[in-house]
């Protein structure tokens, strides 16, 4: 299907998205993320696919937050019903069983820092800018932003940046943990795809697994969180691909992973 704001592609296991609408820096439009949230059922969906990399167009930005034309010219209800759909949108990502690496080519501000935060980690080109700026428009972050920014840098950073709307460079966004990787702007697109393809070889009921126990284990205490970690090896056991897995390494060849359970 043709998306207007997005491209979307499928090949083999891989899925990429790539947030189109380079004249206004890829903001989100009420448009935007309509399609957004459509191809997120699409993916979700589809038990094909391994990984998504996430993606904006042109050389300048990821995603520069909220369409401020269109935000500005919210009524009370248009702006609970964005924020409804925003928040329903960003969730869907988070709670998407497959990997999603954010590729953030230059500015991602706003909810493109949200929507790269809500992703499982972050590739970024050195020329990458990241920021929550809502404070300077009498906003604050809508779309998870005060939430996964502490969980991932820690309280005082986040209400630093948060506080002050200001934005980081790429290398910065590393240090404080945001950042798993910069690269040369030419090459982040490469790494990222590097990176997919060895997640896309991998165990689909594995990955699903591992994806599901960080996530959950994180909000919960230790003990809880090491006995979901066991439930879901169980699981594991219980799939073919871990005896194909087993099985290969004993018999020195590279495991082909068919994301079965045996009994199914
Ligand atoms: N919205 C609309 N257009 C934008 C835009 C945006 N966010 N960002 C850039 N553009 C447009 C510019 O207007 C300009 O358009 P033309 O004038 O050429 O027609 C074009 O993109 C190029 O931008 P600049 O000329 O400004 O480019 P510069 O290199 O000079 O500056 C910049 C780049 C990224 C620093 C600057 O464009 C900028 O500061 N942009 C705005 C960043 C920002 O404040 N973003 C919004 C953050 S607030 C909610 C949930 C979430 C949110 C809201 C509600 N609910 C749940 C209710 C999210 C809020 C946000 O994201």
């Amino acid at each position: 299907m043709e998306y207007k704001t997005i491209i979307f592609q499928i090949e083999d296991a891989l899925a990429t998205l790539t947030f189109n609408r380079p004249k206004a820096l890829n903001a989100i439009s009420i448009e935007l993320l309509k399609e957004f949230s459509y191809i997120l059922d699409e993916i979700a969906a589809n038990e094909t696919i391994r990984v998504l990399v996430l993606t904006g167009s042109g050389e300048k930005a990821f995603v520069a937050g909220a369409d401020i034309t269109e935000l500005a010219k919210l009524n009370a209800l248009q702006a609970k019903n964005f924020s409804a759909q925003g928040q329903r949108t960003i969730n869907k990502l988070q709670n998407l069983s497959i990997p999603v690496i954010a590729a953030v080519n230059g500015y991602a501000l706003g909810g493109g820092t949200e929507i790269a935060l809500a992703s499982d980690f972050i590739y970024a080109s050195d020329n990458a800018v990241f920021g929550l700026p809502e404070i300077t428009l009498g906003l604050i972050p809508g779309f998870g932003g005060t939430q996964r920014l502490s969980r991932l840098i820690g309280l005082n950073r986040a209400k630093e940046m948060i506080f002050t709307g200001k934005m980081i460079k790429a290398d910065e966004a590393q240090t404080i943990g945001m950042v798993n990787k910069v690269c040369l702007p030419d090459k982040l697109w490469e790494e990222a795809i590097k990176t997919a393809k060895i997640i896309a070889g991998k165990g689909a009921v594995s990955l699903r697994a591992a994806k599901q126990v960080i996530n959950n284990g994180v909000n919960a205490d230790l003990i809880t969180g090491c006995q979901m970690e066991t439930d879901a090896f169980a699981l594991c056991m219980a799939s073919e691909d871990a005896y194909e897995g087993t099985h290969a390494f004993l018999a020195k060849r590279s495991p082909k992973f068919k994301g079965r359970l045996f009994y199914t």
